[in-house]
């Protein structure tokens, strides 16, 4: 049975333990560039103990940015901040990586500490773009300009151009941000696509742009490096996406190259409801993925508790655990958890705080 601080391999890459920091969007940047506060928030929970640290949501062109504050790789000028980061994340004995990202019709919004709403003309906000002329709704009012099909292609440019750019700054391990109603899943979700052509309508049309993007991530992203993609498995909406078809979605994306489902689910639609929101929620989909596809996956939503997250990864619903909030309120989650787990020697902080502690 596989323990929370067994090592994991994925390719030529092996994490120290099954622990993962989730990507988290910090709103932190300025025209995109990662600063002093992105060294920091990273590199304390590398210093904390998790094998693998997730860099935020990165947008691969400025309209594809959630607010204006968010992080890219939009441009080469980007990829000397990150070279910083993942050297110190390395130096420290993590896994750095990187989520790729566009936010499509959720993009163009106030920080959420900051209203949380689509921002107008003059407050600098900017046209967004998405499959189909429909608003997300709620406080994000603007409504997408349909993607023409040079537009698509465009994109999915960009998302190869951040990709070999991700790899130059050193980073090793690459996802797509494939959910929460951002672009891929603005797609595939019939909630947001009513296209008619071959982006819409049928399964394998709603799909085409997500395992297309990946595909072309794919192709200068190194064999040997994993590649990730977070799914929404679910709209939690009556006619919307749901398990079976990000089990689908999840075998065509192992056949272009992905080497991990990372399960999360909803945020596509502000309607969503009947939701068990609860400690390892998602953990199902994160099951179901692993044994229907045979893929690695990633459990992530409400994972807090050692014992809770070990048994995700003992009873094989899991290949790691990804924590977000449980992480800011503690990067160093993973030594208290060795505590817990008897597997103390397994999780040594650097010199200057073991020799004290
Ligand atoms: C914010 C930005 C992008 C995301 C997010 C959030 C907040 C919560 C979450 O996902 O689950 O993908």
């Amino acid at each position: 049975m596989p323990n929370l601080f067994d090592r994991f391999t994925v390719k030529d890459v092996t994490l120290r333990n099954r622990i993962g920091v989730s990507p988290m969007c910090q709103y932190s940047s300025r025209d995109g560039f990662a600063s002093d506060w992105h060294l920091v928030h990273l590199g304390s929970r590398a210093i904390g103990g998790a094998g693998l640290v997730i860099a935020e949501a990165t947008a691969v062109e400025p309209r594809g940015r959630i607010s204006p504050q968010d992080a890219g790789l939009w441009s080469d000028e980007h990829v000397e901040a990150l070279v910083r980061i993942a050297k110190f994340i390395t130096e420290h004995g993590a896994v750095p990586g990187i989520q790729l990202a566009h936010a499509g019709r959720k993009a163009s919004c106030a920080r959420p500490w900051e209203g949380d709403h689509s921002l107008t003309d003059e407050e600098d906000g900017w046209e967004t773009v998405g499959p189909s002329p429909l608003a997300f709704g709620h406080k994000l009012w603007r409504v997408p300009r349909e993607m023409t099909l040079d537009e698509i292609r465009d994109v999915q440019n960009a998302f190869e151009a951040a990709t070999s750019r991700a790899l130059e700054a050193g980073y090793q391990w690459l996802e797509l941000h494939a959910a929460h109603g951002y672009l891929c899943h603005s797609f595939y979700s019939p909630l947001s696509n009513h296209r008619t052509d071959e982006y819409g309508g049928s399964f394998e049309n709603r799909i085409r742009f997500t395992v297309e993007t990946l595909d072309r991530m794919r192709r200068v992203w190194p064999e040997r490096l994993p590649l990730a993609v977070r799914l929404s498995c679910s709209d939690w909406v009556d006619g919307g996406w749901t398990i079976e078809e990000a089990i689908e979605l999840s075998k065509r994306l192992k056949k272009v190259g992905a080497d991990l489902i990372d399960c999360s689910s909803g945020f596509g639609t502000p309607d969503y409801k009947n939701y068990p929101f609860g400690p390892g929620w998602q953990v199902p989909f994160s099951d179901a993925i692993r044994r229907e596809v045979g893929i690695h996956t990633a459990a992530v939503g409400l994972i807090t508790d050692p014992v809770q997250a070990n048994e995700i990864i003992a009873s094989g619903k899991a290949d790691i655990v990804l924590l977000a909030r449980e992480m800011l309120r503690d990067p160093y989650w993973p030594y208290r958890a060795a505590l817990t787990l008897d597997r103390k020697s397994e999780a040594t902080p650097p010199a200057p705080y073991a020799h004290w502690i």
